[in-house]
């Protein structure tokens, strides 16, 4: 390494520069087994990322230490995903050696962009639900929380998303293919998880409540962890992954011998099966007991190394719910209840009523849908066949509940049957979203509206009986990712008027921008950070799909999974009407626009893949028309992800946020586009609700139904009476029914349009007209670049509240109840 330059001395919490530079050397020798001179790119990205991770090492046995002297109560968040983003440029932030590596790469005639290209998303994740645990992992971390993240080491995550002649092909995402340089495996707290079998009478046991389970299978969860670094702070947590391996004796060598190679790895393949893939299709009978298997192995396993961990430092069960609080992640880790109970009463020979009254204050529900589809349910069929024991205790919790309803409403047989966890009609089924409020302390709904509809509609019963237990925790998201490392410019523009970086670990500080907001130079200078992010953008958007784009255009972004109830075919209406529009009247005076779309259907939502096909259609003409393309581009950019994200979400100018009132639990893109500068239209759903309090009606775009309004005209909608009254909707549909948008084919896209006018269940074309006057208001608002960038600010001033530290810090008070240890500082 050359050293043609003096450098600065410089010594942080990741040491000195020096030292830094003498360990990449080092790492480089020993870990990849190379020298500078003949070193390739994966392998400075590997020297580089082993080289930070271990400036964490340190401070993750403190922490562990610290723990283990403090022996305080623990919150174990359990979920089926988690969205990290990549890692180095966080934990680059996080270690504060940022400022070593660009100097040292520079002398190496290396880029840290250029290392960056080589660090890889986990796999870990899908969308909102994922990313809010990603979040809340990271405050907890910055708060000292201790806390553990549970989850499983998918081999292939969720799928890359390409697109061949428009359509969406899934691509398998090998995540590990290069190694997982931020990942320690843990093999001595490898557990082991049985499936299958048939259980007997526990002989010693009159009450008949504890039974044996001799499982017919067996499948090894082998953990590794990944560290979660707080920010500005020594505390470092960890999320434990389990990967399923199958047990030796799986391997059958004498079928190898003979020459039947397939049949002898057969058990091998069922079983890491477990762990391929996230949210395998559950289309078919086999990929719903994958699914259900996939929900066991992880609970089972973490719940071991919970009970692990607590008897390091605890004897006996009565501490166990004032030490080890969990928190269930949705309803995919809710069998977790039913198999604490297994544990407690079969194999630690609790009674069942302490088991019960443990279990019931160990655990917490957080419920992320109002959906009734996405509330899941498990045949009791599938259950008895894979889990006969936990189907009895599921038996077993329901009856004891039941008598409890019976006691508070006598003779009510509809309520009973109402609440039972087990659905009878039309054939019977495990209601998850039930034994989870039965088996919890806590319920919380995910924005203020979304909880008040739980208590209302979906779960008003059990609101009814149990109002104490229902709480909201509006969700937030994590600064530190989504402001500082994703907005440099915006983050330094932020630390310059404020006067220090407070603002990232305590975000309602932003507040004191709102008095920039009548500045004209700081104006100036946000645009600026704006248009820049903005060039950023477009350089992406050329790189993967060729089209190029103008940075001065209003950069309208649709950012989310495709789902019906979000409603991105009410957006495509109304970029059809601009089409319209501009072909009707060539010369018209249009605010010139980029709408950019990102998002993946899952594999076998057939309609959203459809429409994922129209939407590129629609690109494809509008992009190709040389009058149109000079005013308005339509993006979908493949593989949408937490990347691309922190690069699209700094160049929004417009947020949409446009699902059906009362269908969005809460939404968390939202939180991220506004504390960004960008603007939202959107509809009084979810968390835009609270958004619209808080930056101000004047500064947000509202259009459409309320969620009351919503229900109230579902039943009596004709979505054709829309079509037929206005000319410009009736365009638009038939725009696609024409086939205009796929080379005369009229089929192809008729199943959108039959949607549409047949029953429209997200009733698009009821908000179709508010929607497109309110883009009109939008383009209005536009063209005054004061007054724009004026509400610009005011979004990200007053959002503050939307951290994720003061979601975390409300999950503390109201729900678990833990407290911060202190962790020895560097
Ligand atoms: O759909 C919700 C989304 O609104 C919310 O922001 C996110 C985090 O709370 O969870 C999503 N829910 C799911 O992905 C599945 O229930």
């Amino acid at each position: 390494m050359t050293d043609a330059r003096p450098r600065p001395k410089m010594r942080t919490v990741g040491g000195t520069l020096e030292a830094f530079e003498q360990d990449l050397i080092s790492n480089l020798y020993y870990q990849r087994g190379t020298t500078l001179e003949s070193a390739s790119g994966p392998d400075g990205y590997h020297t580089l990322a082993v080289t930070v991770r271990d400036r964490l090492v340190g401070r993750y046995a403190r922490t562990a230490a610290a723990h283990y002297q403090a022996n305080p109560r623990f919150v174990y968040y359990l979920s089926a995903e988690y969205l990290l983003g990549r890692q180095l440029r966080q934990n680059l932030l996080y270690t504060g050696t940022e400022q070593f590596v660009r100097p040292i790469a520079e002398d190496l005639g290396v880029s840290l962009e250029e290392l960056e290209a080589y660090d890889v998303e986990p796999g870990l994740g899908n969308g909102g639900l994922g990313r809010l645990a990603a979040c809340l992992l990271d405050s907890m971390a910055t708060l000292d929380i201790p806390a553990v993240g549970y989850g499983i080491r998918y081999e292939f995550g969720i799928f890359k998303q390409a697109f061949r002649d428009g359509a969406q092909v899934e691509r398998p995402d090998d995540w590990t293919f290069y190694g997982n340089p931020w990942e320690f495996p843990a093999p001595d707290d490898r557990q082991v998880v049985g499936f299958y079998g048939s259980t007997a009478p526990a002989l010693d046991d009159p009450s008949g409540l504890r039974r044996q389970w001799t499982p017919a299978e067996t499948v090894r969860g082998e953990p590794s962890h990944m560290l979660v670094p707080g920010y500005g702070t020594p505390t470092v947590n960890i999320i434990r992954l389990w990967q399923a391996r199958a047990s030796r004796e799986s391997f059958d060598l004498s079928r190898f011998g003979a020459g039947q190679y397939k049949e002898a790895v057969e058990d091998i393949v069922q079983a890491e099966n477990i762990s391929k893939v996230l949210y395998p299709d559950d289309s078919t009978e086999q990929g719903r007991e994958l699914r259900l298997k996939q929900q066991y192995f992880l609970v089972a396993c973490s719940l071991r190394d919970i009970i692990r961990r607590y008897r390091l430092r605890n004897t006996g069960w009565d501490a166990f719910p004032a030490k080890v609080v969990i928190q269930l992640n949705d309803t995919h880790p809710v069998m977790a209840i039913t198999e604490l109970m297994r544990l407690l009463v079969d194999e630690y020979r609790l009674d069942w009523d302490l088991a019960w009254s443990i279990t019931r204050r160990t655990f917490n529900y957080t419920c992320h849908t109002l959906l009734p589809e996405a509330l899941e349910t498990w045949s009791v069929e599938l259950l008895e066949r894979l889990l006969p024991r936990h189907m009895e205790i599921i038996y077993s919790i329901n009856h004891f509940f039941l008598q409890e309803v019976a006691a508070t409403y006598p003779g009510d047989l509809d309520k009973m049957r109402r609440l039972s966890i087990i659905q009878e009609y039309p054939e019977k089924r495990v209601r998850m979203a039930h034994l989870a409020v039965v088996g919890s302390t806590a319920v919380n709904g995910v924005a203020e509206l979304h909880t008040r509809l739980l208590a209302e509609t979906t779960l008003r019963d059990f609101a009814e009986l149990w109002p104490q237990k229902f709480h909201n925790v509006t969700n937030g998201v994590t600064p530190r990712r989504f402001v500082r490392l994703a907005n440099p410019r915006l983050s330094e523009l932020i630390t310059e008027r404020l006067g220090d970086e407070g603002w990232l670990t305590d975000l309602e500080r932003l507040d004191r921008l709102a008095g920039a907001a009548d500045d004209p130079a700081f104006l100036e200078r946000w645009r600026e950070v704006k248009r820049l992010n903005k060039v950023d953008l477009t350089h992406q958007v050329e790189r993967s799909t060729g089209v190029v784009v103008d940075p001065d255009a209003l950069c309208d972004v649709m950012i989310k999974r495709f789902h019906e109830y979000k409603r991105q075919h009410l957006k495509l209406l109304h970029v059809i009407t601009l089409f319209n529009r501009l072909r009707e009247m060539p010369e018209m005076d249009m605010v010139p626009r980029t709408v950019l779309f990102g998002g993946k259907a899952a594999p076998g939502y057939h309609a959203m893949k459809l429409l994922i096909r129209l939407v590129n259609a629609v690109a494809e003409t509008v992009n190709t028309d040389p009058v149109v393309s000079r005013h308005l581009k339509v993006v979908l950019l493949p593989d949408y992800n937490v990347s691309r994200a922190q690069v699209i979400i700094p160049a929004a100018d417009l947020s949409e946020q446009i699902s059906l009132a009362g269908k969005e639990a809460s939404g968390t893109g939202n939180m991220k586009l506004a504390l960004n500068g960008a603007v939202t239209i959107g509809t009084l759903d979810g968390a835009n609700i609270e958004i619209r309090d808080r930056v101000g009606a004047e500064n947000f775009f509202l259009f459409g139904l309320d969620a009351q309004q919503a229900v109230d005209l579902r039943r009596h909608y004709e979505p054709r009476a829309y079509y037929e009254r206005d000319p410009e909707l009736r365009a638009a549909v038939d725009a696609i029914a024409s086939g205009v948008f796929a080379k005369g084919d009229r089929s192809l896209f008729a199943p959108v349009v039959d949607a549409m006018l047949g029953r429209d269940e997200y009733l698009a074309l009821a908000d179709y007209r508010a929607y497109v006057e309110c883009q009109d208001a939008v383009a209005t608002a536009w063209r005054d670049r004061d007054r724009w960038t004026r509400m610009s600010v005011l979004n990200a001033a007053r959002t503050g509240f939307f951290s994720s530290d003061r979601t975390v810090r409300e999950y503390c008070d109201k729900i678990w109840r833990v407290d911060p240890v202190r962790v020895e500082p560097d």
